[in-house]
């Protein structure tokens, strides 16, 4: 037998991989992300809000292959809404992902091609379904790091176009305490 090449601890997702790629995104990369753009410019621009690990096992690009991924963010907010991904779609729209929470709690935004935007909630076990063409982000929602494994296709691409401004229709804020999903443009 070969010996084993890739270890993923189940419990948390950490991953260990010859090759391993890993990314950071910190406060002051995520411009344009939060609505309280005032409550941002207050923060460290420093601050990293997420990783990524992941493990390209074939080339990027590549027809029919598939990635692999985890991705942890950090608790906190920028005023009242709470750390989340930049957010986005596969540049090859019909390129669908898996998603799966390994540790924290957290919500999934999802909006599809018709402007329809609803959540998915994360907990450790919860499989999350993103069917091609669906915008995906990932809240915290927690006081402790989330942490989710990820696969998806090779040659999906992301296509941050949507991340900015109204692109969601929805955000999630904390309101007494406790997180709520606000969608935008109906309200004030
Ligand atoms: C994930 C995301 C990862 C970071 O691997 O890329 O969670 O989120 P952003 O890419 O929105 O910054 C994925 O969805 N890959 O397709
Ligand atoms: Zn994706």
């Amino acid at each position: 037998m070969n010996p084993v090449f890739a270890f993923v601890n189940w419990a948390d997702g950490a991953m260990q991989v010859p090759g391993l790629r890993s990314s950071e995104k910190k406060l002051g990369q995520l411009k344009g992300i939060f609505r309280d753009q005032e409550a941002w410019r207050k923060l460290d621009p420093e601050t990293i809000v997420y990783r990524v690990w992941w493990w390209e096992p074939v080339a990027s690009g590549t027809e029919g292959g598939l990635f692999w991924g985890t991705t942890e963010i950090q608790p906190g907010r920028v005023g009242n809404e709470y750390y989340m991904t930049h957010g986005h779609r596969h540049l090859i729209r019909n390129r669908a992902e898996f998603y799966g929470t390994t540790v924290g709690t957290g919500k999934l935004v999802l909006r599809d091609e018709n402007g329809n935007t609803w959540a998915e909630e994360m907990t450790p076990g919860s499989l999350h379904y993103i069917a091609g063409n669906v915008a995906h982000r990932v809240v915290n929602i927690g006081s402790m790091p989330l942490r989710f494994v990820a696969c998806w296709p090779s040659d999906a691409g992301h296509d941050y176009e949507i991340a900015g401004g109204q692109g969601f229709g929805a955000q999630v804020i904390e309101e007494h305490g406790n997180p709520v999903f606000k969608a935008l443009g109906t309200t004030a």
